[in-house]
């Protein structure tokens, strides 16, 4: 057996129960990802569990359970055993977007930037210049020449797709490698259904306001939007960085108990991941990649903003940070 997949069985050797936990509200590279870690696991023995927090939002990821007939329950808390472990996917300790169940044999795969050396990885695989944690999981089916199943095949093409946006954000070699890998034996049909369940009607009231609601300053696109959820917020992100001479982009959603934000840029002077932080500062976390992030201001540290000043405060901070990193602004 190839790479990292020998030493991940090997951890596993004596393991008890397994979990497979993608990051919270997961997304399609992420639940591809986990999908696929468990079929391979399967082969060599090991019946592992996908479990998850809070819940699924975009219709396209909902979808693909039906599609691919995934199996995942979701989990507030877990009652294990020293024996249990659980494999991260898509994220790691230390990250916004993880509620962490178990407090040891933690192990993880995936793509973002690495938040802090973390020694107590039983097992780690993060590679941060990958632009999708699907390419990551189909390479230890390619280079152990293992067939995925069309239904894996097609869920980590998928993911590939989404998280690179059609392979044009953030592609390493790898993607565009596994991608190929991956096309012939992928079922591009269940690609196209896909395809046709991205929104639901409601996300289109919420876009129409988001639109009423954009504040551009430069290059710097600013976007308040009231109750929406995490996906939806970045969608929104997206769609405002597509307007011609917007590259970086703040948008924010303030909740019962915060403030959630998702930044893009395609301005390679200023990194989302550095920004996200420059906002959420001491107050709250954030992180992701150079071209997208995501972050949170629990509420209990905002008390010092009345709703107005929200707005003032953003706006403050991504405009000092953009002025400090690019000189010529
Ligand atoms: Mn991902």
């Amino acid at each position: 057996m190839e790479g990292k997949l020998q030493e991940l069985l090997q951890q596993l050797k004596n393991a008890e129960r397994v979990y497979i936990q993608p990051h919270n509200i997961p997304d399609p590279d992420a639940i591809a990802s986990s999908y696929a870690l468990q079929f391979l696991l399967n082969k060599y023995g090991i019946k592992a569990k996908i479990i998850y927090v809070k819940t699924i939002e975009k219709a396209n990821s909902k979808k693909m359970l039906e599609l691919f007939n995934i199996k995942m329950t979701v989990k507030n808390e877990l009652t294990y055993n020293n024996n249990d472990f659980v494999i991260l996917v898509d994220t790691q300790l230390g990250n916004s977007n993880i509620t962490n169940l178990m407090k040891h044999n933690v192990m993880v795969v995936d793509h973002h930037e690495i938040i802090k050396d973390n020694n107590e990885y039983m097992y780690e695989d993060i590679r941060s210049d990958v632009g999708s944690c699907a390419s990551i999981i189909a390479e230890y089916y390619y280079v152990n020449n293992i067939l995925p199943s069309v239904n894996v095949a097609t869920a980590l093409l998928y993911g590939i797709m989404m998280d690179t946006d059609s392979l044009s954000r953030r592609v390493s070699d790898l993607d565009i490698e596994m991608f190929y890998y991956l096309y012939s034996k992928a079922d591009i049909s269940i690609i196209k259904s896909l395809k046709l369940n991205q929104i639901v009607k409601s996300d289109l009231i919420a876009y129409a306001k988001a639109l009423n609601n954009v504040e551009i300053y430069g290059y710097l696109g600013f976007v308040h939007i009231e109750n929406c959820n995490d996906s939806l917020l970045g969608t929104i992100s997206d769609m405002v960085n597509t307007i011609e001479g917007v590259s970086v982009v703040v948008a924010y959603a303030r909740r019962e108990d915060g403030v959630k934000f998702s930044i893009r840029s395609e301005n390679r002077k200023i990194k989302a991941n550095k920004l996200m932080r420059f906002i959420t500062a001491h107050r709250g976390v954030g992180g992701g990649h150079h071209e997208m992030a995501g972050g949170f201001i629990p509420i209990d540290n905002m008390d010092f903003l009345c709703n107005k000043q929200l707005d003032t405060y953003i706006r403050h901070r991504a405009i000092s940070y953009v002025e400090n990193e690019d000189k010529y602004l």
